[in-house]
């Protein structure tokens, strides 16, 4: 939590781990057979190697990077979630369109230690290809229990038939950014500053090692699953030709310098090996706002170019058939405002005026119609705007048309400034959430219920 800092031992300063240069290591991974996947997860905390060290990490099936949960549409998940760590913990799937009741994707569940849970998700056959995340959303224990180590990779099979032939075979990898802060000899899991020294993974390793061939071109599987910071990611000389955001395959493939990756976020990409010798992937600077936190340069692994030269392929221009809600009716609209209360009592949040109350219903929405929602900033940095089980399409920003090319779980809001997207409810009732996913935000009330009735 941001709170104030008395009493509270000082973070160990971001040591400066050697550089690995090791290659880059793909995570575990936990495929699903025959339409199942089915799995224990045991939630403990226990030493792990990081960055050369042996410290204490918050972790699942003992990993800080654990597996990949790898699915195809229309799969069932079978989870028992195993916990041993206080007070409690739950799992969220992050983008997933799937059920957020019973024993889905239910993040009013409280697992105490000594306690499984049996998670069971039916996911629709028509889920969306691409790169989601798992996490702890055990509220409002979010930001420690992520920060500790408590997030992974799930990836939805299926991205690859909108590639031309010549490119489906392409390799890939998992690019899972996720920070940790030291304490002593364990990562710092209470009194989580946001802006405190930290210490950035690729998949768990400090500066790996990425392997390409001239010209090669590689998909990236690009996700900031960190509790509470921004990545602007940048390869020099290169640049990154988005095929998925947030799990949402493109109707066009756009291509940028660089990526600004909030929290939650995650862009599926394609690269292309430059000429042979060694590049730096970097996050570059970042500020959030006067009011929120400055991020700065950091080498976060090294690409390098070597073996034998192909020709660089040609790249798709269209993608995926497009998801327009331009032209929807839409059934009700509404404002929601994320806000902060004025210093000196600074760290507090809210969305529309009140902190989160899992017993209150803050908006209720009806199934099977379209909503267009006015997210209002008015604090003095930005937020992460996250929205459970149905992604949105964002129509404008600072009321800019905004072209999106595919719809987002996740939105920054600007400092003092305004999102305007679109919802559809489809297929699933219940009580659900959406919040800022700069988790110690979450923590500290900026989360609201929404609930889906028929
Ligand atoms: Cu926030």
């Amino acid at each position: 939590m941001t709170g104030v800092a008395a009493a509270s031992p000082a973070t160990t300063p971001a040591a400066a781990p050697a550089p690995s240069g090791e290659p880059l290591r793909e995570p575990p991974q936990y495929t699903s057979s025959h339409g199942v996947l089915r799995a224990r997860i045991v939630v403990e905390r226990r030493k792990v190697e990081l960055a050369g060290r042996k410290v204490y990490a918050l972790t699942y099936n003992g990993f800080y990077m654990p597996p990949t949960l790898r699915l195809r549409p229309g799969d069932r998940m079978e989870l028992a979630m195993v916990n041993k760590v206080r007070p409690y913990t739950n799992l969220h799937v992050h983008g997933l369109h799937v059920s957020p009741v019973g024993h889905s994707d239910n993040v009013f569940v409280h697992i105490h230690p000594g306690q499984t849970f049996h998670y069971r998700y039916q996911f629709p056959r028509d889920l969306a290809p691409g790169t989601y995340w798992y996490h702890s959303h055990g509220h409002p224990y979010a930001a420690p229990q992520v920060l500790g180590g408590m997030s992974g990779i799930i990836i939805v099979d299926g991205l690859r038939r909108h590639l031309p032939p010549g490119l489906r075979t392409i390799e890939e990898h998992v690019v899972a950014l996720k920070d940790f802060q030291l304490e002593d000899d364990a990562i710092r899991s209470e009194n989580i500053k946001i802006g405190a020294p930290t210490n950035r993974t690729v998949n768990g390793q400090i500066q790996p090692r990425i392997q390409i061939r001239p010209g090669e071109t590689q998909l990236w599987r690009l996700a900031n699953i960190s509790a509470n910071i921004y990545y602007r990611l940048h390869l020099p000389g290169q640049r990154f030709h988005v095929i998925a955001q947030d799990a949402n395959p493109v109707d066009r493939v756009w291509s940028a310098d660089t990526l600004l990756i909030p929290a939650g976020a995650r862009y599926d990409v394609l690269v292309q090996g430059g000429p042979s010798g060694r590049v730096d992937l970097e996050t570059l600077p970042y500020n959030t706002g006067p009011g929120g936190n400055q991020f700065p340069q950091v080498t976060l692994a090294s690409v390098v170019s070597g073996g034998a030269p192909e020709r660089p392929a040609q790249l798709p221009s269209t993608f995926a058939p497009r998801h327009d809600l331009s032209n929807a009716r839409v059934a009700a609209r509404r404002t929601v405002v994320f806000s902060e209360s004025d210093p000196p009592s600074g760290d507090k949040y809210y969305i529309n005026g009140r902190t989160f109350d899992e017993q209150r219903v803050d908006i209720r929405s009806r199934l099977n119609t379209v909503e267009e929602w006015t997210v209002r900033n008015t604090a003095d940095e930005q937020h992460s705007f996250h929205m459970h089980t149905n992604d949105f399409q964002v129509m404008s920003v600072n009321g800019h048309p905004y072209k999106a090319h595919s719809l987002q779980d996740t939105v920054n809001l600007p400092v003092d400034g305004t999102a305007v997207i679109r919802i559809r409810f489809a297929d699933y009732p219940g009580r659900t959430v959406f919040h800022c996913h700069i988790l110690n935000h979450e923590d500290e009330g900026m989360m609201a219920v929404l609930q889906i009735v028929r």
